[in-house]
């Protein structure tokens, strides 16, 4: 008679070890993270926002259709550094030490996603924007612009010196990153970071873009001419389209018919004087019908402000369409060399920005337009394709989740969650997080947007100013625009001390100073 029982035995135990084993056994992906910086999500088409559908992102597109699109993804503190190092570090900027753009660097000592994928094994490159001032630890190989970076002709700075390269700055950027693929160590896995300096500000396009968007009419926000009632901060910021926007620098007008001196431009080291005198010359021929029909047909005060809104949206699109192409481009490579079926490709831009939303541009504040961040992630054969994450993400969960798709622990103290399980499986759990929370310190400072913090909710969200005492309720389902604040109204009775109690959770969560409160 067979023995039975130790067969069965057998092979419980062998399916148990190939199970614990098979998470094991899961190929280590590659990872391309692409960021852009002040990419809104208004200005990508995959998100259906009418502005975009002007000027479509069809590379872009193609990430979420190939796997998925990020709907509430937002970021901790709108603005270029505190950002990156919140991406870096999986933390807040109170926890990371940087806090606001400015003259401190990013401390490099501290752990970061590349210093721990690289003493996992893989080969580690950023290419592009950095913008931390210190520089790039736990990479092999990094290449990062000057600063800001220009868009023509820029600076890029290795680990050995610093050299001016000649062409637009996105497409040196494309160029690079696809010498580092084809020339890195083919035995390792890879995790690389391409950050794009369009659509920065003064969203100078490619030559072959000047004059792409010249005659289209982008549709005006409903808020452009706001009035800011009933929220303070609102109303003494410096970043209004048709009064803070320097008319040279940013909207690239002349002084008279047929000129070719620019107005206002308080920085021409970092536009005019970076071109050849061919490509100047060349840039004024193709503003010249824009620029000289401004001088030759009357507006009133209000007409103008909205032909200034359609000028910085050819150009902030001219620049969009780099970066897509860029995007195209990696894609393409991706696919004809196979790496395609093991690569995690990411697109994200540092902050969300204002195309003329509340009259302006900008960032920093943490209505939606700033706070939200585009997020498409594509992993064939684990993310489905066409998935729609809705549950709450942020930038501090990038780093967790990157370590978890790659099969490396997460740190205790990293502040950010994996979100995983909610692309993977395009649905998010019952116990998912139910609100963020944002704090912004850079005043004073460009554009002069006071310093706040606040919790976000589904419904829901709550500000607040310290140094004014000032707080701002709005109900998004009820008010999108946020241009109707309800703290201290009687609808905001019931909801308020429940965002208030939420709040301090977050703030005791996070462990945030009672200096910063
Ligand atoms: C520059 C811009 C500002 C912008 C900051 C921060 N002026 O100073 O408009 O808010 O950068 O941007 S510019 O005309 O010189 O571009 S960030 O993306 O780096 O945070
Ligand atoms: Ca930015």
């Amino acid at each position: 008679k067979t023995e039975i029982k130790p067969i069965i035995a057998l092979c419980v135990t062998l399916m148990t070890t190939l199970c614990i084993y098979g998470q094991k056994l899961e190929q280590r992906p590659n990872v391309i993270f692409i960021m852009s910086d002040d990419h809104a999500e208004q200005a990508i088409s995959a998100y259906g926002h009418p502005i975009s559908q002007k000027a479509p992102t069809p590379h872009i597109d193609r990430i979420a259709q190939e796997g998925a699109l990020f709907v509430n993804n937002y970021c901790s503190n709108s603005i270029c550094g505190p950002s990156r190092a919140a991406i870096l570090t999986g933390k807040h900027s109170h926890k990371n030490g940087f806090m606001r753009n400015g003259n401190k660097g990013f401390d490099g000592t501290q752990e970061t996603l590349p210093k721990i994928l690289q003493q996992n094994g893989y080969q580690t490159a950023v290419i592009g924007k950095w913008h931390l001032i210190s520089k790039p630890t736990g990479f092999d190989h990094w290449e990062i612009l000057n600063d800001q970076g220009d868009y023509y002709n820029p600076y890029f700075i290795t680990a050995q010196d610093t050299v001016r390269r000649m062409g637009y700055v996105t497409d040196l950027i494309t160029d690079l990153t696809k010498e580092w693929l084809a020339n890195r160590d083919q035995n390792k896995p890879f995790f690389l970071m391409m950050h794009h300096k369009a659509p920065h500000r003064n969203w100078v396009p490619a030559e072959r873009h000047y004059k792409l968007y010249e005659n289209t009419i982008f549709p005006v926000p409903e808020t452009y001419f706001d009035d800011y009632e009933g929220r303070y901060a609102a109303s003494q910021q410096e970043m209004n389209i048709y009064r803070d926007m320097y008319e040279g620098h940013d909207l690239k007008m002349v002084d008279g018919i047929d000129s070719e001196t620019l107005l206002y431009d308080p920085w021409p080291h970092a536009f005019l004087e970076t071109m050849t005198t061919a490509e100047r010359e060349r840039f004024f021929s193709a503003y010249s019908d824009r620029n000289n029909d401004y001088y030759t047909t009357e507006r009133t005060e209000k007409e103008k402000a909205v032909w200034k809104f359609q000028r910085y949206m050819q150009d902030y699109f001219a620049t969009v369409k780099s970066v897509d192409e860029s995007v195209g481009e990696i894609m393409d490579y991706l696919k004809a060399s196979g790496l395609d079926k093991n690569t995690i490709i990411i697109y994200t831009s540092d902050q969300g920005f204002y195309l003329g939303e509340h009259g302006w541009f900008d960032k920093r504040f943490m209505y939606e337009e700033s706070f939200c961040m585009p997020l498409l992630m594509a992993h064939p054969g684990y993310i489905q394709p066409g998935t729609k994450v809705d549950g709450l993400t942020q930038n501090i969960d990038f780093a967790p989740t990157l370590l978890d798709m790659c099969h490396i622990d997460i740190p205790n103290d990293m502040q950010g969650l994996s979100f995983k399980k909610l692309v993977r499986e395009n649905k998010t759990p019952k116990n998912w997080r139910k609100s963020l929370y944002y704090h912004y310190y850079e005043y004073p400072g460009f554009h002069s947007v006071r310093v706040h913090y606040g919790v976000k909710m589904e419904r829901y969200k709550l500000m607040h100013f310290p140094k004014e005492n000032l707080w701002e309720l709005y109900d998004l389902k009820k008010d999108p625009t946020e241009t109707n604040n309800i703290y201290g109204t009687k609808i905001a009775e019931k909801i308020t001390p429940q965002l208030k109690q939420e709040l301090l959770m977050l703030q005791t969560k996070y462990d945030v100073d009672e200096k910063y409160k």
